[in-house]
């Protein structure tokens, strides 16, 4: 395994060492007793108790470069739209994803090895099975971000500390970012492209202007089109939006719950997670922010809905969620290809195929309006590993989930393709034409959009540049279509590992008399549509429910609910 027996032997003394030095806690560590799991988005738990497992994920993301020929791996320090004392961490792969998830087993044995012994006997049968060379000279880079959470700093400690128990591997700290930055740099940086902070800003700012030069000289808007207020959930977003605010011409941003000193506290009564299940106006606003387009992030800013206050008289917002935003992205995207393809003067078509990935949270009524554009629409289970790796199968994928996770991403065959095209007509002076126009759109929203992970700041500045191109207000975005009343509940069961669901969550298997019960329950409604699934971040199981109106969506999710508790209960 190693090729020099010294340095196998100082590999196996750091990996006790660093073990010893983040003794698991007696609990296990995971929260109220509970084992660390990697789940949905990686470990997560009140922060002072993350310390050993965020050591571990150090310690696993330096492995996981060593088992990829050195190539820089990630490590996130965030709980997202968790509350601000919790932490977690997670890891991104050289593509700038998430973790592979043949490796998520592992994760969760080394984060819980309850000793240094076992920690070290897993990491050496772990690098055993599969070829990883422990201790000889090869090298690991592994960059680290972290978001505004206080315990970040000394999560951040532990994993330098994780990640430095590996003979030859190399940290870098990226700093205090957004999720979606971090897991951009990591992409950035396997490809030889810069992956600083400024070339991001860059990226985002230079593709934004040049969206804004495609948009039709008839659709430019006024004042009110131009302004928008974004609510930073007081997390990492806020704070970065504030810096490249002033660069982005041709928008009014604001920016609330910037995460200044005495503006709120990180996620509390405001981000994309509080709106979209609340539906209400976050912490700072208020009914002067009538009519005027408003937009949240989550704490890492990887979520993104958009809103507008409805009325001076309550606090209820119009919600527009994931499923909306994929909506307007994919109308986009349809219209610039129909362009591209029907133009008389192109030569050859531009054949693509255009993909678009929900999951069982989306509203009816999405699924409905993207079938009904024709569009080829499949579902994946919850969890943005799952919807990326599918819209990775198209020519261009379009993922979203309701709750603000989302983005699209270009294959490297269809970017070359539309760079081609792009030569051939302006080589025919044809880069006046409505084709080349759409060829460069596109290329600027490829650009523009993360291609690594959803983006809530390049995902805000994309739904902007295409209100601006259509000319449309909030409102006429809200009306693609209606959504269908739903209602979401949790149930706290004894083991929630006792559900198991297939289809895409659609449908459980076991125990499979819940499914018959469900599906009893259901055809009692007009438009009744109702899973259960386990959540993967809380121990609850969750139950989704749709029908035509909202007293009866509320009353299927109730009785669907009560099935589960006294199933499971
Ligand atoms: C995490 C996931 C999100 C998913 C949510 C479901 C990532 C980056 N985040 O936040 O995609 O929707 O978990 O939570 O993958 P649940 O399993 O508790 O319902
Ligand atoms: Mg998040």
């Amino acid at each position: 395994m190693a090729d020099n027996p010294e340095h196998e032997l100082e590999q196996r003394r750091r990996l006790l060492d660093v073990a010893s030095r983040f003794p698991l806690p007696n609990d296990g560590g995971g929260g109220a007793g509970c084992r660390f799991s990697y789940g949905t988005a990686g470990f997560r738990a009140d922060g002072a108790t993350m310390p050993p497992a965020v050591c571990r994920a150090g310690i696993l993301a330096a492995f996981r470069s060593l088992k990829l020929a050195g190539a820089a791996v990630g490590i996130v320090i965030t709980a997202s739209h968790n509350p601000v004392g919790d932490n977690g961490v997670k890891i991104a792969d050289p593509d700038g994803g998430m973790m592979a998830q043949h490796w998520e087993s592992f994760a969760d044995a080394l984060a819980n090895a309850p000793d240094p012994d076992a920690l070290l006997q897993l990491v050496l049968q772990f690098a055993k099975d599969e070829g990883i060379p422990l201790g000889s000279h090869h090298t690991a880079q592994v960059l680290l971000g972290r978001d505004t959470r206080p315990t970040g700093e000394y999560l951040l400690d532990a994993a330098l500390q994780g990640i430095n128990a590996i003979v030859g591997a190399h940290a870098i700290d990226m700093g205090i970012l957004t999720t979606p930055q971090l897991h951009w740099m990591v992409r950035s940086k396997n490809k030889g492209v810069k992956a600083s902070e400024s070339a991001y800003f860059t990226q985002l700012i230079n593709s934004f202007r040049h969206m804004l030069e495609l948009v039709p000289k008839d659709k430019s808007g006024d004042e009110l089109a131009n302004k928008l207020i974004v609510d930073g959930a007081n997390g990492i977003g806020g704070v970065k939006l504030e810096q490249i605010k002033a660069e982005l011409s041709g928008l009014d941003i604001l920016v609330r719950n910037s995460g200044k000193e005495g503006e709120g506290i990180l996620n509390h009564m405001c981000g994309a997670d509080f709106v979209q299940k609340e539906r209400v106006t976050p912490h700072g606003f208020s009914p002067e922010d009538v009519g005027v387009r408003c937009a949240s992030l989550d704490g890492d800013a990887d979520r993104l809905v958009y809103f507008r206050v409805s009325s001076a008289s309550d606090n209820k917002v119009d919600l527009v969620d994931g499923d909306k935003i994929l909506s307007l992205f994919a109308l986009f995207i349809r219209e610039q290809l129909d362009i591209i393809n029907d133009g008389s003067k192109v030569n050859k078509p531009l054949p693509a195929k255009l993909g678009i990935v929900q999951t069982a949270y989306a509203n009816g009524a999405s699924t409905q309006f993207l079938k009904d554009l024709g569009l080829e629409v499949v579902f994946t289970p919850t969890g943005v590993k799952y919807l990326h790796k599918k819209a990775l199968e198209y020519d261009i994928g379009i993922y979203f989930e309701a709750n603000g996770h989302g983005t699209v991403v270009f294959s490297e065959n269809f970017i070359s393709q539309l760079e081609s095209l792009s030569k051939e007509l302006s080589s025919q002076d044809d880069n006046g034409s409505a084709q080349y126009h759409a060829v460069m759109r596109l290329m600027a929203a490829s650009q523009l959009i993360n291609q690594a992970v959803g983006d809530a700041l390049s995902g805000l500045l994309f739904v902007e540049a295409i209100l601006q191109y259509r000319g449309w207000s909030f409102q006429n975005w809200c009306e693609l279509y209606s959504d269908l009343p739903s209602r979401q509940l949790k149930v706290k069961v004894i083991d929630r590992s006792s559900i198991v669901t297939t289809n895409a969550e659609t449908k459980v298997s076991q125990p499979s008399s819940l499914q018959e019960l469900i599906d009893k329950e259901t055809v009692n409604y007009s438009h009744g549509r109702c899973f259960v699934r386990p959540s993967g971040t809380e121990d609850v199981v969750r139950v989704y429910a749709e029908a035509s109106t909202q007293v009866e969506a509320d009353s299927l999710a109730k009785s669907v609910a009560q099935h589960v508790g006294r199933l499971l209960g």
